[in-house]
């Protein structure tokens, strides 16, 4: 019977060693929590990384933890902490990401992170031809492995194979400035269906394929010598009922059940009358606008101080990519930022921002969700921003006002939030005010509208729809083949 086999950097699990054995937790990230739903109901196998390189696994360990894998229907790929320094620290996250999120000062063309890339997306490619078979379907994921889909098609001419960027893809003039750009497509143009979360992301890449590679385009099509492949725009929706389930769980939760954050947050929210707490959760990384939520926030509190004690913004930052130096400094930065708000404006009873630097289990996450009444998701640039999402869906009682950064990927199908510009702080301050007056009966208006389209498109309905074109290009190559 044919299956699919997934391909991500990371597997949805994460090996960890403790006092000697192998612990096994969930990875925390986008693509893992979107696609574990689907991974887990059907018939598929994951290939990626467990989290621990090769030096760090003890021999007598080693099996143990293919074994483990395999449990969860995965694949180990074994990678040196030089490759992970090479390929993942360096030209995934000094290279790729910031350009793709439009951080040209930040990217770094160096041919040593160029030499590790190659080699560990062959590594990908190697480990999935073990596994292949006729008929299977190959889906690789996101911009840590672009050249994959080539280096399959290269071995298995026949195979059908999918690729989704998670992340933007940028307009052709920055795409352009990459010394390996002809590469980087090339790669990507193994897949017969190349997935993106946005029409604007999907119309930069078949700009770039045609005026890099001028390949000829047509409409959404790219005829190769020998192929046809299809580019489309899949936005990516979240596992809706999981979340709704957990907020009605949540709810359900007696006194002494609840968590001690759930009691904290509940005190802050009966002890001021008209208290709202504003919550923002992401990745610790320079793309997720951190920095300019916290001087917009400052902003907001110099100008409209009839909110000081009223108001707190709870923020959950999840450490994340600390080897590179960027993320250092902008943990240096966030701590400054946040301490030198919290002394400007605290009062005895009362400090304005809350700030975690951690990941949190999922209860506690639900806990965040269904307790603050404002989400704050300022990205600069983010592919689609699952959180937004997620808020949405927890908001059982349709009440709660969502504001959004109009770079965040979600922004498309997210329209009955408050968008905003990031940059533009009197328009984050004035949200703010627009969210703390909102009649109730408007925020279910529009939270009901949200909730109707994210309840329908959701993570299972996105990967079925990815997969329903992916076997749809099948059929065409067999009439390509004819002409
Ligand atoms: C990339 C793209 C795109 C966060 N903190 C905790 C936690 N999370 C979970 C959230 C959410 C996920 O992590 C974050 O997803 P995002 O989509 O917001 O962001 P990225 O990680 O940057 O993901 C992004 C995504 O891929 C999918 O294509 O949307 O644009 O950058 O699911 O719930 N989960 C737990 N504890 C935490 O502390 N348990």
């Amino acid at each position: 019977m044919s299956k699919t086999i997934i391909i991500s950097n990371r597997l949805p699990l994460q090996i960890s060693i403790e006092n000697d054995h192998l612990e096994v937790t969930p990875s925390v990230g986008g693509l893992a929590t979107g696609l574990k739903s689907f991974h887990k109901d059907g018939d598929s196998v994951w290939i990626g990384w467990p989290g621990l390189t090769e030096e760090e696994i003890p021999e007598k360990l080693k099996g143990e933890v293919q074994k483990k894998a395999k449990d969860e229907n995965c694949v180990a790929v074994n990678l040196s902490s030089d490759e992970i320094d090479g390929f993942y620290y360096g030209f995934s996250n000094r290279t790729v990401w910031p350009l793709f999120h439009y951080f040209m000062e930040y990217t770094e063309a160096d041919d040593t992170y160029w030499k590790f890339y190659k080699q560990v997306n062959q590594k990908y490619a190697d480990e999935i031809l073990k596994y292949y078979e006729e008929g299977d379907v190959i889906w690789v994921h996101d911009y840590q492995l672009l050249l994959v889909p080539n280096m399959v098609r290269e071995k298995a001419p026949e195979a059908v194979i999918g690729f989704f960027n998670h992340i933007p893809f940028p307009s052709y003039e920055v795409f352009r400035t990459l010394p390996w750009r002809d590469e980087v497509l090339e790669g990507v143009l193994g897949a017969d269906l190349i997935g993106f979360h946005t029409y604007d992301y999907e119309r930069h890449f078949l700009s770039s394929v045609s005026r890099i590679l001028r390949y000829q385009v047509d409409f959404n099509e790219i005829t190769l010598p020998d192929r046809i492949v299809k580019v489309d725009s899949f936005p990516m929706g979240i596992d809706y009922k999981k979340f709704e389930q957990a907020a009605l769980d949540h709810f359900k939760n007696t006194e002494d059940q609840q968590s001690e954050l759930q009691r904290r947050l509940n005190h802050h929210l009966e002890s001021t009358p008209d208290a709202k707490l504003i919550l923002s959760i992401d990745r610790l990384d320079y793309t997720k606008g951190i920095a300019l939520r916290i001087r917009a926030f400052e902003y907001f509190l110099d100008k409209y101080p009839e909110f000081i004690e009223k108001v707190r913004l709870v923020m959950l930052a999840v450490p994340s990519r600390s080897n590179v130096p960027q993320y250092r400094r902008l943990k240096r930065e966030v701590d400054e930022l946040v301490g030198r708000i919290n002394g400007k404006f605290s009062t005895v009873s009362w400090t304005p921002i809350w700030y975690f630097y951690r990941s949190m289990p999922f209860e506690n996450l639900i806990d965040l969700y269904t307790s603050c009444g404002i989400a704050l998701l300022t990205p600069i640039r983010d592919g689609m921003n699952l959180v937004a999402k997620e808020y949405i869906a927890t908001r059982t009682n349709h009440t709660g006002v969502l504001i959004l950064s109009e770079m965040a990927g979600a922004a498309h199908e997210m329209n009955e939030a408050l968008i905003i510009n990031p940059n533009n702080f009197e328009q984050v301050a004035q949200a703010l005010c627009t969210a703390f007056g909102m009649p109730e009966e408007e925020q279910i208006q529009r939270n009901k509208m949200l909730q109707k389209r994210l309840r329908r498109y959701s993570v299972e309905k996105w990967a079925n729809d990815f997969m329903k074109a992916l076997h749809a290009t099948r059929e065409n190559r067999d009439a390509f083949k004819s002409i």
